[in-house]
């Protein structure tokens, strides 16, 4: 079953928004694998947006992921890498619909509340890269008959 990297940023920490985020991805139906609590290093940071590392707007990312705790987690399920994508909304929250995490809860790209892999092989290397593989707990809820036929 696929896989996906979120991480809630600082943001979404401070605005105690990680209990209403997680509901989220658990009510929709998918399966916690990994959480972990934690400060970023710049190592971290600037490997994981390796790919920005160009843009104008880097070095203030690396600065805001790096400025408090972050939770950062593995989420299973079929889709979820997209689906999770769709649950969190647009990049830029002004342009998020209403529902998504963004759209209901930030206002500026820069503060946009939680990081979701875009793609399968963005997140196997995130998945790899904030966690050891021992830190990924396999098992499969009691009530997967309901969810899946
Ligand atoms: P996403 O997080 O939706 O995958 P992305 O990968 O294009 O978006 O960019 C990574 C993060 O970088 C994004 O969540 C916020 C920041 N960012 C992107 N574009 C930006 C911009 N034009 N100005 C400021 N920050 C930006
Ligand atoms: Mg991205």
């Amino acid at each position: 079953m696929e896989r996906t990297f979120l991480a809630i940023k600082p943001d979404g920490v401070q605005r105690k928004l990680v209990g209403e985020i997680i509901r989220r991805f658990e009510t929709k139906g998918f399966t916690l694998v990994a959480l972990k609590f934690m400060n970023v290093s710049r190592e971290l940071a600037q490997a994981h947006y390796d790919v920005h590392r160009e843009r104008p707007f880097f070095a203030s990312l690396i600065d805001f992921i790096t400025s408090g705790p972050v939770v950062a987690m593995v989420w299973e399920g079929d889709g979820v890498i997209a689906s999770a994508r769709k649950l969190i909304g647009a990049t830029n929250p002004l342009n998020s619909e209403p529902g998504t995490i963004r759209g209901d809860f930030g206002v500026n790209t820069g503060r946009n509340i939680i990081h979701g892999s875009d793609a399968p092989e963005t997140a196997k290397n995130e998945i790899a890269l904030w966690f050891k593989e021992e830190e990924l707990v396999n098992w499969a809820p009691e009530i997967k008959g309901w969810l899946y036929e």
